[in-house]
């Protein structure tokens, strides 16, 4: 089966220009912009220009200049937020998918989350 995109997504619109957003970091495949929503003092979210809808999505169909470009943009966000292991105390990377990992926006995102004792990974609920 293969993966479905909804170029109706938020996301999209962002990319398009079509709504405003924060930017932190924009690269040849990726841009990075700050949560409308953070949860912690630094919430960035990295998403690839591209039309993926998932890490698995993505990682079956990006080009290796895409995989490269969205890795590197995710550590050079953590190094321009200063929550490296270098240069801060850490932070967590999360990326949604689908139902199950209740993705709201279905477009590729990661959140970089950091600036604070994050606490357990996982609660239940
Ligand atoms: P997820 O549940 O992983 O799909 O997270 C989606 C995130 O997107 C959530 O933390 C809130 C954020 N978000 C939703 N709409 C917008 C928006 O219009 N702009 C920005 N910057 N973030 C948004």
């Amino acid at each position: 089966m293969s993966y479905t995109y909804d170029d109706k997504n938020i996301f999209a619109k962002i990319l398009r220009g079509e709504i405003p957003n924060t930017t932190v970091l924009e690269t040849q495949h990726s841009l990075a912009f700050r949560d409308l929503y953070p949860q912690a003092p630094t919430h960035v979210l990295v998403i690839p220009k591209g039309a993926y809808v998932s890490y698995d999505h993505f990682a079956a169909e990006a080009s290796e200049d895409e995989i490269v470009d969205f890795t590197r943009a995710i550590g050079e966000v953590c190094r321009l937020e200063g929550v490296t292991l270098t240069a801060g105390n850490g932070f967590r990377m999360i990326s949604n998918a689908g139902e199950d990992g209740v993705q709201e926006v279905p477009h590729l995102h990661v959140h970089i989350l950091g600036g604070r004792p994050l606490g357990l990974m996982l609660t239940q609920a």
